[in-house]
């Protein structure tokens, strides 16, 4: 892949970088489709646990090319934002939990991908916004829906409608992001995060990522009837495990 790199740690944890950092990681048809198959690879991974996603150099990702985008017709415009919302859907449906580790511009695009994970953290030089009205054009994968569905629609519509960038801070203050760290400290956190949920008992954690992630879909009834299903679903040799381990007052060894 020549912009996607991928490394793999032996708890379990991935981090996919996205790297054409001569372009701030712009997403061109390349990027998105190299992005698009390396999440096919790791959904199909039983021993996945946990994934991080992060950019090179000084930009998360600044956002689909504009390059590529200016000449395109509405046919074409319309079959690259379904390719970007295919993959971001994607992301957003990874069977684990998926941390964006936002090192610096998160524009457009850039914003959307974050927005897909399950939460992000962020460096102190983290930017992040919409600006896509300021080019003429509205964010077009999946910003439009998700952006208010995690902040609300009023701050999203302010930042949709004005493209304003926000810093780091700002984002913490209106639940874009869940931690802000010391531009140096933010893989380091990030992976700690991550450690943690490997080490739990990993049937367990999918299955409350996809109950989360069902149930936003659904009413707050069917939301817990599906809690149910899926609670009941888990009973196994991973729960008798997690359960034994407490009553024998020992660390779980989950298989
Ligand atoms: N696309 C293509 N190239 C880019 C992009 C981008 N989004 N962002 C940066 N670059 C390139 C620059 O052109 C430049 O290339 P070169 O060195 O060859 O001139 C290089 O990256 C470095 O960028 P700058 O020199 O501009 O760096 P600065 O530090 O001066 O500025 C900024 C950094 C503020 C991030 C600035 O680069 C910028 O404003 N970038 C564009 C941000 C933006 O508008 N993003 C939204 C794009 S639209 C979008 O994402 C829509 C998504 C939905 C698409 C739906 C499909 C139809």
């Amino acid at each position: 892949m020549a912009h996607i790199r991928i490394e793999r740690y032996d708890d379990g944890i991935a981090e996919l970088t996205i790297d054409r950092p001569e372009a701030l990681n712009a997403l061109n048809q390349q990027v998105l489709e190299e992005l698009a198959s390396t999440l096919a690879g790791l959904a199909d991974d039983p021993d996945l646990r946990c994934l991080i996603i992060t950019g090179a150099g000084r930009a998360f990702v600044a956002g689909a090319d504009i390059a590529a985008m200016a000449e395109m017709t509405q046919e074409e415009a319309e079959a690259f934002s379904r390719l970007g919302s295919s993959t971001f859907t994607a992301v957003e449906q990874l069977p684990v939990p998926v941390i964006a580790a936002v090192n610096g511009y998160a524009l457009g695009g850039g914003c959307e991908l974050a927005l897909a994970c399950d939460f992000r953290y962020a460096s102190e030089k983290a930017r992040f916004g919409q600006p896509e009205v300021g080019l003429g054009i509205i964010p077009g994968f999946g910003g439009t829906q998700r952006l208010p569905r995690l902040i609300g629609a009023g701050p999203a519509r302010e930042l949709i409608y004005t493209g304003e960038m926000i810093g780091a801070d700002r984002a913490k203050e209106i639940g874009m992001v869940n931690a802000v760290f010391p531009t140096e400290e933010l893989l380091e956190q990030t992976r700690a995060a991550a450690r943690k949920i490997a080490a739990k008992g990993p049937l367990a954690v999918r299955a409350a990522k996809e109950a989360i992630r069902r149930g936003l879909e659904l009413e707050l009834e069917q939301g817990c009837q599906l809690e149910s299903r899926i609670f009941g679903r888990i009973f196994g040799p991973q729960q008798k495990e997690g359960m034994q381990a407490f009553l024998e007052k020992r660390a779980p060894k989950f298989q």
